[in-house]
């Protein structure tokens, strides 16, 4: 067992080594191929833009998701996909109703400090992170104080646990780095109550 990231409220524990090599390089490639990977718009302070990676939504495609106010239609899971939420759901016992994906091109793409707070997901939503390729930094700050931040490096076949009341009292982002990196891709798998 790993232990709370987080003082006060909310828990997030870290596994840097949870996937093995062999089968974090196989991912990394077959979902770099089958998925269909998008630029979307996102609206923020009331203007579009592109946002700065690309995206995707797999899973039940009868339970709509609305993410950022976009409302995403799901794909069903490819076998990949399948595969490691099998994994995820025998290490968490919970029934993952869908991932959203995040490809982060270089150091130029990020995402910025939100909280994964969609009314969809419940008040207490279990949040598991799987990171494939490049290692970027991503970082928590209290929602409330803006500080003090953590930084938690989220290396190749990681897993990031974000549960309990964290999306309430928690934002997190990954930002933009100046160092050479190349691909990462993140899967962040979720449960939408229907
Ligand atoms: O890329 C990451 O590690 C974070 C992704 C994330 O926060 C999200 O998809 O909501
Ligand atoms: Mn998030």
């Amino acid at each position: 067992m790993s232990e709370n990231l987080l003082p006060g409220e909310g828990e997030a524990y870290f596994y840097g080594d949870f996937f093995g090599q062999e089968e974090s390089d196989r991912w990394l490639a077959s979902l770099r191929e089958e998925i269909t990977w998008k630029q979307e718009p996102i609206r923020i302070f009331g203007k579009w833009r592109m946002q700065p990676r690309l995206t995707a939504l797999y899973g039940n495609p009868r339970i709509p998701y609305t993410y950022s106010r976009l409302e995403m239609r799901a794909n069903p899971f490819t076998p990949t996909l399948a595969e490691i939420r099998e994994r995820l759901m025998a290490f968490c016992g919970e029934e993952f109703t869908h991932v959203l994906l995040n490809l982060y091109r270089d150091g130029r793409d990020s995402m910025g400090w939100h909280r994964d707070n969609e009314p969809s997901l419940g008040p207490l939503p279990l949040i598991a992170s799987v990171s494939l390729g490049d290692t970027r930094e991503f970082q928590l700050r209290h929602y409330a104080g803006k500080k003090p931040k953590i930084k938690l490096p989220l290396t190749h076949g990681s897993l990031l646990l974000m549960k309990g009341s964290t999306q309430t009292h928690w934002e997190h982002q990954i930002p933009k780095t100046a160092k050479q990196v190349g691909e990462r891709i993140n899967l962040t798998f979720r449960v939408i109550k229907a």
